[in-house]
């Protein structure tokens, strides 16, 4: 990998650690900031793949909420056999946006893809058999999260498939200590040191809120979804299917 794209964000002590933000710094090592960080990450992503070759249907949508730099959406144009379908991917961050359309356009597919920048709470969803929120909905603000699900759910079309993965608590401060100890070992083996750790922490503690298995099953259920389980976890990472 070239020295410019491995993330170095947090490896000098910073004076004040400012709340993390998905600017041009982060998109930059956002690769392989992403796979060193989040336990499971390459798995999750071929999944999502695996999962959009049996779940989208034929002359549907499919939305990829939070795409970052498009892994998701990009597993799916691989795995999507339906006809006439479009993934739409959608992010908030123009650095990200601008960075994200570059790796869909360096590689071809017949699933048309459409990258948009805007917040996955203003746009409109229909007509979808799979939606994928991977590790973004931990970013929005908890008390709308069932909102943005509900409307997702509306959405959708009978037999269509959430993805859900989110950094999750499990709400007893024992276990919580232990997965967290064993995130942030899985860090340090990937060449993280204590510092970057200890900062990016810092940085992610206003920004990134958790919620209990619990919690997501039961917002999942409100949105009107019939099947939901987590199908992987590691450590506190977990990603769920939710069936409509
Ligand atoms: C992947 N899914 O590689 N509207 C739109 N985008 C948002 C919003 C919002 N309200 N809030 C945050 N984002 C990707 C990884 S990263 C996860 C997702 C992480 C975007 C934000 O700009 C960022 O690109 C993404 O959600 C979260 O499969 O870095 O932990």
């Amino acid at each position: 990998m070239h020295h410019s794209d491995t993330d170095l964000i947090y490896s000098k002590a910073h004076k004040q650690v400012k709340d993390f933000a998905f600017d041009a710094q982060v998109v930059e090592v956002f690769p392989d900031m992403i796979a060193r960080s989040v336990p499971g990450y390459n798995t999750i992503i071929d999944t999502i793949g695996r999962l959009s070759q049996q779940f989208v249907q034929k002359n549907t949508n499919i939305y990829d909420l939070g795409c970052s730099l498009g892994a998701a959406t990009l597993a799916m144009r691989k795995g999507v056999n339906a006809d006439n379908c479009q993934i739409i991917g959608v992010d908030n961050s123009a650095d990200m946006v601008k960075r994200c359309k570059m790796h869909v356009d360096a590689f071809k597919g017949k699933t048309p893809v459409t990258i948009v920048e805007g917040n996955i709470q203003d746009i409109d969803i229909n007509n979808a058999s799979m939606v994928v929120l991977n590790f973004t909905l931990q970013f929005i603000e908890k008390e709308q999260r069932q909102a943005l699900l509900n409307k997702i759910s509306q959405g959708m079309l009978p037999g269509g498939l959430l993805v859900l993965s989110e950094k999750i608590a499990k709400g007893d401060n024992k276990i919580d200590e232990l997965l967290i100890d064993l995130h942030h070992k899985f860090k340090r083996d990937n060449g993280y040191s204590e510092l970057e750790v200890a900062q990016k922490r810092s940085a992610l503690e206003k920004v990134m809120l958790t919620d209990t298995i619990e919690v997501h099953t039961e917002r999942l259920t409100n949105a009107g979804f019939n099947h939901i389980s987590p199908w992987f976890q590691c450590f506190n990472f977990t990603s769920f299917v939710a069936i409509k």
